[in-house]
């Protein structure tokens, strides 16, 4: 079982969010997302559900944050919505951003420390129109977003990151099109796994010129194994990590791209895309890390580059159908740091588990989840004793959500939301952290 004592004096314990998929995207002026549209297409969304009205986290923002405090947190990671601050991507929606404002407040008031994400993934729907990611414009018009935050929250938010898990907004929304905007096109996914490094770096430039020193990216990171020989490599795995994990690692510690995501990937890439990596690999100040699970891969000669196919392992999985494996969480933090980062301080940002919870008698015993967090927690100590300098773990979610392509029916939450009548019950893991967290609480 974990309790704060075990970990360093200051590791900071969160829970993380994100803005579309708790809100309520319908009040507060807020434009219409890639989301929307993308909802509103049969057979995309489970259900069809949408962001409209989420965890009307937007109104019952306080009665959350008390809930986080009253665990003994010590932390809030949140995200601005692009298109309830600029709904029609360049104009300032005033009501969006004071909303931003008064949470911000809230969190300190409550004795948290605010970790923002400029970007979790509701792109304004006129950017959208123009190409979204795939349209190198759509860089610029982050900056100015980013301009616009910093500006408003940034001396009051010590932590800012960038984009959240570039991977989903590039590969798996343009060439798997599981996400928004549903596309399965290799050109329109190199051109937004660049752009998207390209936005970070408009990010963390407008950051700096607004004198923070608070910049970071969070990027997901799956654990590659082969699934053809238990223990082995394979050029499939090797093309997937490539893919999944060290395109964007490489391209922000060294201002490189893999080679062998290249091989597959360069044709596709926009013209004279060199000449930004250095800008893509400016000095961050911290890194968050997103894990949750493995992937088995297979060589699959018969289809197209990437040529890759997945099998499913054997382990206990969550709601989700995602493998429970710990192991892979301590390996991916020791080799950011051993390869890429040095000690540039690390935040597991997210790592948590869907589990179909339902209140009996009014309680909700996700003892599933308090074991798939001991045994993550267990993980990241690990890799304390290694010397990797992780900083801090997040769970994901706060609440149960709107789970994106899955709609509202996967449950990640700490707190159970029932969605008809949006009532709030903290599960037996929110209990669990208040008693690993409050006791020993410095
Ligand atoms: O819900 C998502 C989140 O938005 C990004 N990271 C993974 C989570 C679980 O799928």
């Amino acid at each position: 079982m974990f309790d704060r004592r075990d970990f360093p004096q200051d590791f900071v314990f969160g829970a993380a969010t994100a803005a579309y998929q708790i809100e309520g995207h319908r009040v507060g002026g807020a434009g219409p997302t890639h989301w929307d549209s993308f909802a509103a297409t049969p057979g995309n969304v489970a259900g069809a559900e949408d962001g409209a009205s989420a965890c009307d986290h937007y109104h019952r923002w306080p009665e959350d944050l008390d809930l986080l405090r009253d665990g003994g947190f010590d932390a809030y990671r949140f995200s601005t919505s692009w298109a309830r601050v600029m709904p029609d991507g360049k104009s300032v929606n005033p009501e969006g951003l004071d909303f931003y404002d008064r949470l911000v407040d809230g969190i300190l008031e409550r004795g948290l420390a605010p970790f923002l994400t400029l970007y979790h993934w509701e792109l304004p729907s006129v950017l959208a129109d123009n190409g979204g990611w795939t349209n190198r414009d759509t860089t610029s018009r982050f900056g100015d977003f980013t301009r616009l935050i910093a500006e408003k929250l940034g001396d009051r938010v010590a932590r800012i990151a960038t984009i959240n898990e570039p991977w989903c907004v590039s590969w798996l929304s343009h060439f798997e099109g599981h996400h928004a905007p549903g596309l399965r096109d290799i050109r329109a996914a190199a051109r937004s796994m660049h752009h998207i490094m390209l936005a970070h770096a408009e990010g963390v430039e407008a950051l700096r010129a607004a004198g923070h020193k608070g910049a970071g990216i969070v990027l997901n990171f799956t654990d590659v194994q082969c699934g053809d020989s238990e223990g082995g490599w394979s050029e499939a795995a090797a093309r997937t990590d490539a893919i999944m994990n060290r395109w964007f690692i490489e391209s922000v510690a060294r201002g490189e791209y893999p080679a062998e995501a290249l091989e597959g990937l360069e044709r596709h890439l926009p013209k004279g895309w060199t000449g930004d990596m250095a800008r893509i690999a400016a000095p961050i100040d911290w890194l968050g890390v997103n894990y949750y699970s493995r992937a088995l891969v297979t060589e699959a000669p018969e289809k197209p580059w990437p040529s890759t196919g997945a099998i499913t392992g054997p382990l206990p999985k969550t709601q989700m159908g995602w493998e429970v494996y710990p192991r892979g969480l301590s390996s991916l933090l020791n080799r950011m740091a051993d390869d890429y980062v040095g000690s540039l301080p690390i935040y597991v940002t997210e790592n948590g588990m869907a589990w179909a919870d339902e209140p009996c008698d009014g309680k909700i015993e996700d003892t599933a989840r308090i074991d798939y967090v001991a045994a993550h927690l267990e993980a990241v100590r690990r890799s304390l004793s290694h010397g990797t300098n992780i900083k801090g773990y997040f769970y994901w979610s706060l609440l149960d959500n709107y789970e994106w392509s899955f709609g509202y029916e996967k449950r990640f939450g700490l707190i159970h939301v029932d969605f008809g009548t949006l009532k709030r019950t903290p599960k037996a893991s929110w209990h669990r952290f208040r008693d690993a967290l409050s006791d020993g609480r410095r």
